[in-house]
Parts: C-alpha cells; structure tokens; sequence
C-alpha cells in the first residue's frame, strides 16, 4: 500500500489571515505531496518496507537500506511531520490551551507565555530549514527542541507531541522573512483538543 497524500482537513484559505490561501495550497499541496511522491519512490524497489507506516520507519533509520536512507529519513520524515501540521491547525483556534496538555505546560514551563517565548525562540534560533518541537521524554516529561530540515523528534526516541514548520515555504509568501511575525501569529490557529489528543498518545505508550 502506497503512502498517500491525506487531504487537509479545512479549506485552504480556513487559516486567513494568520496563513494565507496561496501558502496553503503551495505547502500542502505542492510540498507535501511532493515528500510522499518521493517516499513512494525511494521505497519501490524495497517491498518488504512497505508495510512499515512513515512513522516506523523514522522512528528506526538505520532499518532502512543505505541507498534510500537519506531518501526516506527526508520524505518519510516530510510526510510525518505534515500529517500532523494540517491536524494541529484549525479555523478559529488558538487561545490558552486546555486539559492535560495545559498542565504540563503549566508544570514545565511555569506559564503558558514562558512556554510560548522558549517555543518561539526554538523556532526563531534553527539555523536555515526545520521545526520547532514540544516533544515528549521517555520519562513522561516535556521538553522544548527543535529539529534541522525534515527530522522528527521519532528519530531521537522523543514523542513529537506538536511542532511548527520554520521553512520559509511554510511563511515567505505572507511574512517574507519575518519568521518571529509567523511564530507569534501562529499560535492563533493552534488545535489544543488535537494536540490533547496526541499528548494522551505519548502518556499512553502510543
Ligand atoms: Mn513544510
């Protein structure tokens, strides 16, 4: 079974004015369907990888043959990452976040805004292309990162419990390049019952 392209779960231009419609299309369309046409390609001459989700096979890299390895770490990890992004956004969201997650904020961070600066600056301090993380520990704890060009916090045996994509295709068109705009702006599309959703995930083992 080939790995698909899911569809955005809102219309394109649902994220006005925070993420513009062009943005929206362009990134979801164009580069995330690009990364599973890829991955589907690295993996064609490996049948015996294709019942491994994108997820497993990020999460165990060294699994997957040399030759497609650099193939599938970025397009596996590409395709990972956006199925989460369309799913942790929605029309209307933001606000403070609610439930467990809101607690773990709270007891990590001290506040919501403390969180909100360390995420930002996670965001605004990786050099070039990549992600900024809240990941969750082995250890049931929360942590601030964030990762280089298509890398999942899967990869280094952390739980990526929601992260924001800092490429500029992700915000050039709108916010040129002015990415603390994007990362301060962003927060008003955040989907917390979702991001609840993947943080009962990670307590759970899942
Ligand atoms: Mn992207």
């Amino acid at each position: 079974m080939a790995h698909e392209l899911p569809p955005l779960p809102y219309a394109y231009e649902a994220l006005e004015s925070t993420i513009d419609k062009q943005t929206m299309t362009l990134h979801h369309d164009m580069h995330h369907g690009a990364y599973v046409k890829n991955l589907n390609a690295a993996l064609e001459k490996y049948p015996n990888l294709a019942g491994k989700s994108a997820e497993d096979l990020v999460r165990d890299l060294n699994a997957v043959p040399e030759e497609i390895r650099a193939a599938v770490r970025n397009n596996a990890g590409g395709h990972v990452n956006h199925t989460m992004f369309w799913k942790i956004m929605k029309p209307q969201g933001g606000g403070d976040p609610t439930g467990p997650i809101a607690d773990a904020i709270h007891k990590t961070f001290g506040s919501f805004k403390d969180f909100q600066a360390k995420f930002n600056d996670a965001g605004v301090k990786q050099f070039g292309s990549g992600w900024a993380w809240l990941a969750g520990k082995p250890n049931g704890e929360v942590q601030v990162m964030s990762t280089p060009n298509q890398d999942n916090p899967l990869a280094q045996g952390l739980y990526p419990i929601f992260g924001n994509d800092v490429w500029e295709h992700a915000y050039y068109l709108k916010y040129n390049n002015r990415r603390p705009e994007y990362l301060a702006a962003w927060w008003n599309v955040v989907n917390w019952d979702e991001i609840n959703h993947r943080y009962a995930a990670f307590k759970a083992g899942k």
